[in-house]
C-alpha cells in the first residue's frame, strides 16, 4: 500500500526512567481533538544511530540529558486516520537521566504541552496510540528486557 507516494519513516521514541516514573507530554495536534500523552522523540536523522538520535531529541525536547539508553522494542504503525497518513516503524529506548536533580522544561511549546513523570502503573489517558497498544499488552519498560545498541 502506498499513500500518495509516501514511504515509511524511522521514529526514536525515549522512556526517559526516574525512580519508577516516565517522562510523558501532551502532544498538541493540528487536528484538534483530545491531545494524547506521548513520549519525548522524534524522526532519526541520515547517519544517526539510534543513541544519538534519542539523546538529541530528548535534548531538544526536554531539555534533558540521558544515559544508558538501551533498546527495548520496536512497533510498526499505519496512520492512516490522520490529515496526512503516514507509516512509522518506531523504535523505543530506554534512559535514564545524567543528572537525577535535572527538571524537564518544555522546549517545543507548539508540540508539547508540557512534561510530567507518571507511574507506569498509573498512566494518564488518553495515550498515543502505540503506547496505549504496548500498555494493553502488558509491557512495562521498567521491567523490559534491554539490549545496548
Ligand atoms: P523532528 O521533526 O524533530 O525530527 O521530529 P519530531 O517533530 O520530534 O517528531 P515526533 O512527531 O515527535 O515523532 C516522530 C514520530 O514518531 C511521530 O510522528 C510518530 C512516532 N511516534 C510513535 N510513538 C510516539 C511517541 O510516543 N511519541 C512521539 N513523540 N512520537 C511517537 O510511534
Ligand atoms: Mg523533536
Ligand atoms: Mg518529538
Amino acid at each position: 500500500t502506498t499513500a500518495g507516494g509516501a514511504t515509511p519513516r524511522v521514529a526514536v521514541v525515549v522512556f526517559v526512567a526516574n525512580g519508577q516514573t516516565i517522562l510523558l507530554g501532551r502532544r498538541r495536534s493540528s487536528s484538534g481533538g483530545c491531545s494524547p500523552f506521548a513520549l519525548p522523540g522524534g524522526h532519526l536523522e541520515f547517519g544517526e544511530s539510534f543513541e544519538e538520535c534519542a539523546m538529541r531529541e530528548v535534548k531538544e525536547e526536554t531539555g534533558l540529558d540521558i544515559e544508558k539508553t538501551e533498546y527495548i522494542t520496536v512497533t510498526n504503525n499505519l496512520f492512516l486516520d490522520k490529515p496526512k497518513p503516514s507509516h512509522y516503524v518506531t523504535i523505543f529506548v530506554r534512559a535514564v537521566l545524567a543528572d537525577e536533580q535535572q527538571e524537564p522544561q518544555n522546549l517545543e511549546p507548539e508540540k508539547c504541552e508540557g512534561w510530567e513523570w507518571h507511574s507506569w502503573d498509573d498512566l494518564p489517558r488518553p495515550l498515543y496510540g502505540n503506547l496505549e497498544k504496548l500498555a494493553k499488552t502488558g509491557f512495562n519498560p521498567f521491567t523490559a528486557h534491554g539490549m545496548s545498541i
